[in-house]
């Protein structure tokens, strides 16, 4: 909260170009982690949402690991959500790129249920219809939030993605993110953009209360970053990417929403989207699940910290159903408390820095929801009966 404070006066709130001051910048690759607070800167058609649609998706994934029928529980079955199946996994990466993803390290994991998708603008507005919830992105900032900023700099609004008219040296990624006024979940690039035709987008600008405020309406808890990671690998080990192959673009196929062309000016949008696509736009990993690589990152329950992994490691044996660490360290930002974001999204690169691989990880602190930030739910069984229809037929 403390950085929060100080950076906010600085930079979150003042007009583009017009910061001032900004914080240090290391030479971490923060384009698609985005900038990671508003202090720094001040399907598809088979988403029916019901059990012949979770049938579906369990032949879908048994087709694609060629796996037992018979790891899913007995019935009932939870709407739009796929049963993961308890196991060991090899979790990590050795990217170079990806410092705090190393080293590669054995976990056990119980079964559970996970959304099949992002969370929608149409489930999010259910949520907001039956709750009067409003978005941390939709409050104005406070006073005592932020003591030294000027009074007409407390707008409410969020981070957004605004690409440059010309390439631009990757060494600041104000350069591409900036605090906009009247930017939330309703107005994803602003206060002149709405979400029409963007029903089945994931929501975006959701801050970490935001998704746990929805988790607790729809009676499912946000994902630890090893249940993520465990999911998003389907079942492979150790393979780059989710649909497990060496090569990006298999057989020619654009296999998740991601950035072409020449980041961070120059969005091409050769896979068919330039920024978020509808929820199952591109195919299933070998659970059924759609989208754990890319459209949108995901917030998990975890505190950030790089040397975790490392922790894990030196614990020796197995780490089973690791909860993430005690508390949060971010060298690139001192002071600032982050939580975990796995996935990537439609900004991530190659050219930068590539975290749609299912190893990479990102970070944010909590009070901040950008343009390219969502979430989806987990549950297991031995959870469930508190989600409101427990029967799984409740369409959230
Ligand atoms: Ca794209
Ligand atoms: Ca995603």
């Amino acid at each position: 909260m403390l950085l929060r404070i100080t950076a906010l006066v600085f930079a979150a709130l003042l007009p583009r170009g017009a910061q001032g001051e900004t914080p240090p910048m290391t030479d971490e690759k923060s384009c698609c982690t985005a900038t990671s607070s508003r202090a720094t800167l001040f399907a598809a058609a088979t988403l029916t949402g019901d059990v012949a649609s979770a049938n579906e998706v369990k032949g879908a994934a048994k087709e694609a690991l060629g796996a037992s029928a018979e790891t899913w529980p007995a019935k009932p079955w939870l709407d739009r959500m796929v049963w993961i199946p308890a196991g060991e996994f090899w979790m990590g990466s050795d990217e170079p790129e990806f410092g705090d993803a190393r080293p590669w390290h054995r976990v056990y994991m119980d079964g559970f249920w996970m959304d099949k998708t992002e969370v929608t603008n149409e489930q999010f507005e259910k949520f907001v219809q039956a709750t009067g919830y409003i978005t941390i992105a939709e409050r104005k900032p406070t006073k005592e939030e932020f003591p030294t900023a000027p009074e007409e700099s407390l707008v409410a609004g969020s981070v957004v993605f605004t690409p440059p008219n010309e390439a631009v040296p990757l060494d600041d990624y104000f350069r591409w993110w900036g605090y906009l006024k009247g930017a939330n979940w309703r107005h994803p690039t602003g206060p002149a953009s709405d979400l029409k035709d963007k029903e089945k987008h994931p929501v975006v600008h959701i801050a970490y209360g935001d998704a746990l405020a929805y988790c607790k309406w729809a009676g499912k808890r946000l994902p630890t970053e090893a249940e993520f990671e465990f999911a998003a690998r389907g079942g492979l080990e150790r393979e780059p990417y989710v649909w497990g192959s060496n090569e990006f673009k298999p057989a020619g196929k654009w296999m998740a929403n991601t950035f072409q062309g020449h980041f961070p000016d120059k969005n091409t949008g050769e896979d068919s989207f330039v920024g978020t696509a509808p929820v199952g736009s591109f195919p299933l990993n070998g659970y059924g699940l759609y989208d754990m690589a890319g459209n949108v990152w995901e917030w998990c329950s975890d505190w950030y910290r790089p040397d975790y992994y490392q922790t894990l490691a030196d614990a020796g044996g197995v780490a089973r159903n690791p909860q993430g660490p005690v508390d949060s360290v971010d060298p690139s930002e001192p002071g600032a408390k982050k939580r975990v974001h796995k996935g990537g999204s439609y900004l991530c690169t190659d050219q930068y820095c590539k975290r749609y691989m299912p190893g990479g990880r990102g970070k944010g602190e909590p009070d901040t929801g950008t343009n390219h930030v969502g979430f989806r739910t987990v549950i297991t069984q031995s959870e469930r009966g508190k989600e409101p229809g427990a029967s799984g037929q409740s369409g959230r």
